[in-house]
């Protein structure tokens, strides 16, 4: 088979789907959604609210002016805005010890003995991003809102995961429909900083690029009911370890009632449930533990076709096509 190490290099054939082949290109991968863009989505609770909608444009121009190697610009948040992450912190603080996976406990607490986390000021994105490279070698890059899923699924592969600015409006601090930075950094950062679920969040990325649209519907449902809402078995109890309930003081309490169905988290069934993102879930699947989710999507990634295997350069954070035909 053919093995290119240039990033320009793709096989030959017409159908080939566009997908990045280092991390440079993924400054290509930025098509926004306009599902919950506050300015267009009558349903989000900042739409009649001026002034949030101004700031949020203000936060988003840093990401659409941002490119892969630039430091990401500092946002200086203002004290309204710092006190909505303080009131989120403090709830979801409380709940961490008897909710949230052993993982996400150990690293919250690096967090904030190393990394500046408290309830004093919203972290700087570059400083943590900084910390998960050194921990994972994930990194942060700014985007504005929503992303489309094959851009987003995409910047995986390459251990760059997309990260919103901005924070949610005041008046709905239990749970956001959408990513905020209050999602990401309590939510996805602690996860993404432990090599284990890195890795499986990579695989999730790897898989994802150049598949057909319905295998792209798929993975994203699959990353919906693992690394966005997942449940895992811990010494016999259920734990959390998805970032959208990680970061819902409202959600983590509802997934760990009785309330919701849970069911056995199984690939080929899982990628076929059928979800919304207004409201909280009425379905979350459980994995025994990471390692066994991550086998499990293994087997999962080789049944997608694609005419090549791709292998990822981590030296170089590009990857090698190897030919299949
Ligand atoms: N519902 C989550 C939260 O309130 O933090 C955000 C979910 C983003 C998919
Ligand atoms: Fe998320």
């Amino acid at each position: 088979g053919q093995d290119s190490i240039d990033s320009n290099v793709k096989p030959a054939a017409d159908d080939i789907i566009w997908f990045p082949m280092s991390i440079w290109d993924l400054d290509k991968c930025h098509h926004l959604l306009t599902h919950y863009q506050p300015d267009m989505d009558s349903r989000h609770p900042g739409f009649s609210d001026k002034a949030y909608r101004a700031r949020r444009e203000h936060i988003a121009n840093v990401a659409f002016t941002y490119r892969y190697g630039n430091p990401i610009p500092v946002v200086e948040y203002t004290p309204e805005e710092v006190k909505t992450w303080a009131l989120i912190y403090r709830q979801l603080k409380k709940l961490y010890p008897t909710t949230a996976c052993q993982q996400h406990v150990h690293v919250i607490n690096i967090l904030e003995k190393e990394g500046g986390f408290s309830e004093a000021a919203i972290p700087q994105l570059e400083d943590v991003s900084r910390f998960m490279k050194r921990r994972s070698g994930f990194q942060l890059r700014p985007c504005a809102g929503l992303l489309s899923a094959r851009d987003f699924l995409a910047s995986l592969a390459f251990r760059v995961f997309q990260c919103t600015q901005y924070i949610r409006h005041p008046s709905s601090p239990l749970h956001s429909p959408e990513p905020d930075v209050v999602h990401e950094l309590l939510g996805h950062v602690p996860l993404l900083s432990d090599p284990s679920f890195a890795q499986f969040s990579q695989d999730i990325g790897l898989a994802s690029l150049g598949v057909s649209d319905d295998d792209i519907v798929k993975l994203s449902t699959l990353y919906w009911f693992t690394v966005e809402f997942g449940l895992c078995r811990e010494n016999g109890q259920v734990r959390a370890y998805g970032a959208g309930l990680l970061s819902s003081f409202g959600e983590l309490q509802h997934a760990l009632s009785s309330k919701p169905e849970v069911k056995p988290f199984e690939p080929a069934t899982t990628v076929l449930q059928e979800y919304q993102d207004e409201d909280y879930q009425p379905i979350y699947f459980l994995a025994e533990t990471f390692e066994d989710a991550k086998q499990k999507l293994h087997i999962f990634a080789k049944s997608l076709k694609r005419p090549y295997d791709l292998v990822y350069d981590a030296h170089t954070q590009s990857l090698h096509i190897l030919d299949n035909m």
